[in-house]
């Protein structure tokens, strides 16, 4: 060990998220934290703004990795993809074999599995960490998705407990599982987020064109709905943006917001990757799609000269709509995060991953996004039956879709009838029509396929696989199913 070797953690980047995290780190007790930025000005002005801290500030990376007790641990804050490469390059020559080094970035989980191969021959360990939580919660309390090997969550677990969120006395931060496990779910944790904003974008877009609500007016219905089974961090600052008023021209922030959505492709990750899984996370994909859709202007001119129904959209019952909507998007929700859960036990069978759900959803009970009353009931539902096959058939669940569906109906109608794009609730419900379906056109498509390709058909009667001879005599023979 250095004779200045007197930290036990670094950080790496100091823009806003190493920064915040860093602070964070230095106000738990028993954390002294070394800081570096590739641009020294940055560690220095961190370190004059903040005396408090106690930050042991390093010019250079032979500096940093001298200040760090042993195993030295570092945690990289930099902006994803090449810049992660380049400082784990440093990081290598000024570590040692048993030293931790810690991607908090949004790195893609294929990227994590490479490096954690790559570093773990040095013999460090390199753990891919999730944080959620934006700037806040990298200040006060993240929820943290770490993967990486055993060995280093030995030391890392304390260091990362200490400075997560707290959701019912527990730190929201679990060891998700092996090398990329932990960024793999951050990456379904903000494909869910992209779902949960568009349901509920959805479900104002609906009020405002079905009542003539003012946003000031459907403020108050989100925060009406904060206080009951929607309860959510969303739902909460739903009603904060629809709440503001634009200091310029007076009028509703929202309605002077380009109508644009942007997007960091956390979400098109998520869809990438259910697609070559096979799983169906429709209500994601939709409201990722969505925000594609927004943001293509010139189509949109050029569509808008298209018809759309000939009547206006009243509604007659405002009270028994704006409930309809609630239920629509209480049932939405529920798919979007069954969709999200699948993906995750399928991406852990598919690589080798150990990951507990009902962890899952605890560790997003406070500090990211998504936090929510609701993600109790999740890890209620894993606690019961850790395998259960399909989330939204869990009894709590399945009971809140019993009550809502009708509901949910009504909604997804209105909308088709109206003519307002509501993509994400009426996939949702479609995928909850198809997933309890008795029997699937899927028969159909099964036969399309044997007539153009040879592909074969398993039978409802028997065993085996089998091919019609269409362009034959349209007799049915047993087959290899090599197709
Ligand atoms: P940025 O993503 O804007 O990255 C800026 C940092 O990267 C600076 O410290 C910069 O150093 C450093 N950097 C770059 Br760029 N290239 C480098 C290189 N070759 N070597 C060393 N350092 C390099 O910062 P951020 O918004 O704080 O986000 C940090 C990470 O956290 C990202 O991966 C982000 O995706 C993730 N994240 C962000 C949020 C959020 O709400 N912002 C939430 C969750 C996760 P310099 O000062 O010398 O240019």
């Amino acid at each position: 060990m250095s004779d200045n070797a007197s930290a036990n953690i670094g950080v790496i980047g100091l823009a806003v998220m190493g920064s915040n995290l860093a602070r964070n780190l230095a106000s738990r007790e028993g954390n002294t934290v070394a800081v570096y930025n590739r641009s020294h000005e940055k560690t220095q002005a961190l370190v004059d703004a903040h005396p408090e801290a106690g930050f042991i500030p390093a010019a250079s990376y032979e500096e940093f990795a001298a200040s760090l007790q042993k195993p030295r641990t570092a945690i990289i804050m930099v902006k994803a993809g090449w810049a992660t490469d380049a400082v784990i390059d440093e990081l290598v020559k000024v570590f040692e074999p048993g030293d931790i080094i810690v991607d908090g970035g949004n790195a893609y989980f294929p990227d994590t599995i490479r490096r954690e191969k790559a570093v773990r021959e040095t013999g460090i360990n390199f753990v891919g960490a999730g944080i959620s939580g934006g700037e806040e919660g990298a200040l006060l309390g993240p929820s943290i998705m770490p993967g990486g090997s055993d060995e280093s969550w030995v030391t890392l677990g304390p260091i990362l407990k200490s400075i997560a969120a707290v959701a019912e006395g527990e730190p929201c931060v679990t060891h998700v599982g092996h090398d990329g496990a932990g960024h793999f779910v951050k990456m379904v944790h903000n494909g869910i987020e992209y779902a949960d904003m568009q349901l509920i974008a959805e479900a104002y877009d609906l009020i405002r064109r079905g009542t003539g609500k003012s946003p000031a007016e459907i403020a108050e219905i989100f925060a009406e709905w904060n206080k009951g089974e929607l309860e959510s961090y969303l739902i909460e600052i739903t009603a904060e943006v629809l709440r503001q008023f634009d200091a310029d021209t007076g009028k509703p922030l929202v309605d002077v917001i380009l109508d644009q959505a942007g997007a960091k492709g956390t979400g098109a990750w998520t869809v990438q990757t259910a697609l070559s899984l096979g799983v169906p996370v429709s209500g994601i994909a939709e409201a990722t799609f969505a925000r594609s859709l927004s943001s293509r202007p010139d189509q949109r001119a050029v569509a808008a000269n298209l018809p759309g129904p000939d009547e206006e959209f009243t509604v007659a019952d405002e009270a028994a709509f704006i409930e309809d909507v609630r239920l629509a998007l209480y049932a939405s929700k529920i798919v979007a995060y069954s969709q999200g859960f699948d993906e995750i036990r399928d991406g852990a069978a598919e690589y080798d991953w150990k990951i507990d759900l009902g962890a899952i959803a605890k560790i997003w009970r406070g500090g990211c996004i998504i936090r929510a009353q609701f993600l109790n009931r999740i890890a209620d539902a894993y606690a019961e039956n850790a395998q259960l096959p399909l989330l939204m058939a869990a009894p709590y669940f399945a009971e809140a879709l019993t009550r809502g569906q009708a509901a949910w109906r009504r909604v997804v109608i209105a909308a088709a009838q109206s003519g307002i794009p509501a993509p994400a609730f009426s996939s949702s419900l479609a995928y909850y029509d198809g997933i309890r379906a008795d029997r699937l056109p899927a028969a159909l498509v099964q036969g399309q396929r044997d007539f153009f390709g040879a592909h074969t058909y398993k039978r409802v009667d028997k065993e085996g696989t089998f091919h019609t001879l269409w362009s034959g005599d349209r007799t049915e023979v047993e087959a290899e199913d090599t197709h």
